[in-house]
């Protein structure tokens, strides 16, 4: 996958609150065009999968929970430095801490129910967008 991508989801207290449109607005505002789109929802075990990078720390079970409990909406987006201006746009993961104007400051709740996801790195944007994408899905 090209490295001008990312992956992206809008986590379930998004979904759960009406907040889609809203969020999609400011991404595509921001200059990020979507490639790949749907409406989902991960099981366990996908979510053990998707964040085992996490499996030892505290959080993890209560993350799981959290990711499996409702429908996301799963995205890869297309711009020029996608995964770094993606972060910046969502903002830190602790919306206490996030910028103003940032996707989290607006709409996150908390360090866990945060809203939406962002790639950290270009090698886990392609593995991110695989786990949830087929290649025909990608435009
Ligand atoms: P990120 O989403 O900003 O990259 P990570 O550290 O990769 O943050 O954590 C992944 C996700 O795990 C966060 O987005 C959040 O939903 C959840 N999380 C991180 N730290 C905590 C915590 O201390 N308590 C509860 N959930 C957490
Ligand atoms: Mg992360």
């Amino acid at each position: 996958m090209a490295t001008n991508r990312t992956f992206t989801m809008l986590k379930p207290d998004a979904v759960e609150k009406g907040h889609i449109g809203a969020i999609l607005e400011k991404i595509t505002a921001a200059g990020f065009k979507i490639v790949a789109m749907k409406l989902t929802q991960m099981s366990k075990s996908d979510a053990e999968t998707f964040y085992a990078i996490h499996s030892e720390r505290p959080f993890f079970g209560e993350l799981v929970q959290y990711m499996t409990r409702g429908p996301i909406v799963a995205a890869v987006l297309e711009k020029d430095n996608a995964v770094e201006d993606f972060r910046t746009l969502i903002g830190a993961t602790n919306p206490a801490d996030a910028a103003e104007g940032t996707i989290r400051k607006l709409y996150a709740t908390s360090m866990g129910e945060n809203a939406v996801h962002g790639s950290d790195s270009d090698a886990n944007a392609a593995i991110e967008s695989a786990f949830h994408f087929a290649g025909r899905e990608i435009f």
